[in-house]
């Protein structure tokens, strides 16, 4: 039996989801598109062959006709739609940051313990990413000794109207945050974060440097830079003890012009990551199917994680200091997986 798929929200993200279930994922029926706006939501049901529009959020969630929900609308409703979907009994695949606050995020934590099973998968697709996942085994299977250090770069071309300097913490660097702490299988210590002087601060994504420390003592370096004009690019190595692994995006032509060897980047984040949000979106499935949790997913536990770093990499922007980072005890329901 197809799963009923509800899309809550028609904007980029919502618009390639629904892409992603129509091309790639047969188990799955596009049942509702909702968006505040029905003619966004209208757009996408007529490109990729929904059953059905609405514009209530919340309605759409509680349908009969709908098995599990994908929340791709604006970050401040990742939360309270991921409340909902739990009231109702639905999984969700709600996109990242599952919210800004992390108190936000104990709230979703403490909805799901209560009912004593987990319903939200995080949309930290990198995890997914062949590239992460080479990287992650190489570590994992002792090729590169003892993890010492992660390099993380992280482009975009032109950073939206609507985002202020916090947002490349909170909105970006989350991934980061997420897919360093899953390589890595270890917590943050602390964060400090810079901004080079050269360029205006209060300007929409100005660039930030961060530098964290992990409780197993290895050293995370990121640089978000959301106006980066050349394309989106996102690099990583880690260095262990007897060597490095630095990711290779998917490449599929070299071009010979001009005296010169050229290789594309892609305007965003989309052909990068295309393969990681296939395989993330074929697992929610499955977790849809077989009520179990998948072993790479990332949890509410794991958004709370990146919230709370985000929030102490916000207060390390503002007072210009190192912020420690302490977590809550983590919850039983969450307690399955190490990861590594
Ligand atoms: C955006 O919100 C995303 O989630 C993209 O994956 C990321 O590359 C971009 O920097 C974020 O702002």
């Amino acid at each position: 039996m197809s799963i009923r798929l509800a899309i809550i929200g028609a904007g980029v993200m919502g618009a390639d989801h629904a892409r992603i279930v129509a091309e790639s994922l047969p188990g799955a029926k596009l049942q509702v598109i909702c968006d505040a706006s029905l003619e966004r939501a209208r757009k996408v049901a007529d490109d990729f062959g929904a059953v059905d529009v609405a514009t209530d959020s919340l309605d759409t969630i509680r349908r009969s006709d709908v098995d599990a929900v994908l929340i791709a609308s604006p970050d401040e409703t990742h939360a309270p739609l991921s409340l909902a979907a739990i009231e109702a009994g639905k999984p969700a695949l709600c996109e990242k940051p599952l919210s800004q606050s992390a108190r936000e995020c104990l709230d979703v934590i403490k909805t799901e313990t209560s009912c004593g099973r987990q319903f939200v998968q995080l949309g930290f697709m990198r995890r997914f990413d062949p590239s992460y996942a080479e990287m992650k085994s190489a570590l994992d299977d002792g090729a590169l000794g003892r993890a010492i250090m992660m390099h993380n770069f992280h482009r975009n071309v032109e950073a939206p109207a609507n985002f202020t300097g916090q947002m490349a913490i909170t909105n970006s660097a989350p991934h980061e945050f997420d897919v360093a702490r899953f390589v890595l299988g270890s917590d943050y210590r602390s964060i400090s974060v810079f901004q080079p002087s050269v360029v205006d601060a209060s300007k929409t994504g100005a660039p930030v440097f961060m530098v964290l420390e992990t409780t197993t003592g290895q050293l995370v370096n990121i640089e978000i830079n959301n106006n980066a004009a050349y394309g989106y690019d996102v690099r990583g190595e880690l260095v262990g003890e007897k060597g490095s692994v630095f990711l290779n995006g998917p490449i599929h032509a070299r071009y010979n012009l001009s005296m010169q060897s050229l290789e594309r980047y892609a305007t965003d984040w989309r052909p990068r990551f295309a393969e990681a949000y296939r395989l993330q979106n074929r697992a929610f499935l499955e977790f849809v199917r077989s009520g179990v949790f998948h072993a790479v997913a990332a949890d509410a536990w794991d958004g709370y994680c990146a919230a709370l770093v985000a929030e102490a990499g916000v207060e390390a922007l503002a007072t210009g200091g190192r912020v420690n980072v302490v977590l809550e005890a983590k919850p039983a329901l969450y307690q399955r997986r190490m990861h590594r």
